[in-house]
């Protein structure tokens, strides 16, 4: 509890959102606090043994630093979800499209996260936003359609108080600290783990489509699907957490490990796969049986240098090997965002996003069967500005923000 009377700004409900929300997944996914532990233990050699440790963020940063996932169902509770954090000083940035993925997963994704450097220094707080796309006629036919829009339709997954304190914070810029207690107690039960019971066929029926749309469409509340720390060398927290017994899915997605002075570009991201966990379930004639579910897992993160989109191009198209060694050939071929600092030194404006490649990984490793695509019919178009009509808010391009910061130090 915090002093009564003293008001809370966006950042600090942003910082204590983050610790509610790790605190819950711990109680929830007890191999998430492996992973934190394991991050810290790798973060703190780090710090002792490298010089440049805080390169890309200082250490108060990164050991705070988490991202989460979460799916939903509608335009709605993405509109609403979009004011919850917002008043956490949150907001969209970027439009992911991972039906275009191998294997096509139904969604279309943004990312809510800072978008000023010193608020990003302060708590980079980030979750990944996914949308299942009902009306994908690839996934969804009419009928099933029909019956997820009227399933969905029925659901509240964030309560009317909850939304008019986040609505107060984003008029205000602040709340009162029995306001901010109320908010972090609302958003946060939000995100648990419901104990309702899962309507057994109704979930199996969207498994048969895709384990991603059972995981949104076939209950009735949201969950946090996973809750990543970052780590500062992902290689050694990989071995570490073998070296323990817990089975990672089998490599590092991203880009290659940074050899020869080159500096780390982009992001990095490994995982535990899903861990079987208890749930209740409706059998079809009414009775209720236990059983587990496998969607929720534990991921964790290295971030480096952002690239320009002429250094994204060469990433996609030949990888890291046809990158320069050097951040001042890097910069001067335009190819990674740099700040400059009063004494000229260049120094590298850290990778804030998610790359769809990995998403798409992520999203895979972690599946319980192939699901089905009918290739034979069109997808529905969606694009960001159609996220961003649905938001009601920007939708910002995560280029325009790089750009932005490295022409504010030249
Ligand atoms: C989101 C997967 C994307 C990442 O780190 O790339 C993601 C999900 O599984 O809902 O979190
Ligand atoms: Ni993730």
């Amino acid at each position: 509890m915090s002093d009564v009377g003293v008001a809370v700004s966006p950042t600090a409900l942003r910082a204590r959102f983050a610790a509610a929300l790790s605190e819950l997944y711990g109680s929830e996914v007890p191999a998430y606090t492996t992973l934190v532990e394991v991050s810290a233990e790798v973060n703190a050699d780090v710090l002792a043994s490298r010089d440049d440790a805080e390169r890309f963020g200082s250490i108060g940063r990164v050991t705070a630093e988490r991202h989460g996932a979460i799916r939903l169902g509608t335009t709605d509770e993405l509109a609403q979800v979009a004011r919850i954090f917002g008043a956490c000083g949150m907001y969209p940035v970027g439009f992911y499209d991972l039906r275009e993925a191998t294997p096509a997963i139904p969604v279309v994704s943004t990312a809510f996260r800072p978008t000023a450097r010193p608020e990003l220094d302060e708590n980079p707080f980030r979750v990944f936003t996914s949308l299942l796309v009902v009306d994908d006629r690839r996934f969804f036919d009419e009928g099933l359609e029909a019956e997820l829009r009227e399933f969905l339709a029925a659901r509240t997954l964030f309560p009317d108080e909850l939304l008019e304190l986040a609505d107060l914070m984003e008029g205000e810029h602040e709340l009162t600290s029995a306001q901010a207690d109320r908010f972090l107690e609302l958003a946060t039960a939000a995100f648990a783990l419901s104990p309702e019971p899962v309507d057994r066929a109704w979930y199996a029926r969207l498994e048969e489509v895709s384990s991603v749309a059972a995981d949104i469409g076939g209950v009735a509340s949201t969950h946090i699907n996973h809750l990543t720390p970052r780590v500062l060398d992902i290689d050694d927290l990989y071995a570490r957490m073998s070296a323990r017994g817990v089975e990672m899915i089998d490599r590092i997605q991203g880009p290659p490990r940074a050899e020869g002075g080159r500096p780390d570009v982009l992001l990095r991201q490994t995982s535990f796969r899903a861990l079987a966990e208890p749930r209740t379930f409706r059998e079809p004639d009414g009775s209720l049986a236990s059983g587990d579910l496998r969607v929720r897992f534990g991921e964790v993160e290295a971030r480096g240098v952002a690239l320009t989109p002429a250094g994204r191009d060469l990433y996609d198209a030949q990888g890291v090997d046809a990158f320069p060694s050097t951040d001042v050939d890097l910069d001067a071929a335009d190819l990674a965002y740099y700040a400059r600092a009063g004494d000229g030194t260049l120094q590298p404006i850290v990778y804030e996003d998610f790359l769809p490649k990995s998403a798409a990984g992520i999203f895979a490793s972690n599946l319980t069967g192939d699901g089905s695509v009918d290739g034979t019919r069109e997808g529905t178009a969606r694009d960001a500005s159609w996220l961003q009509d649905v938001l009601g808010r920007t939708l910002h391009d995560p280029y325009d923000l790089y750009e932005a910061e490295r022409a504010a130090t030249r």
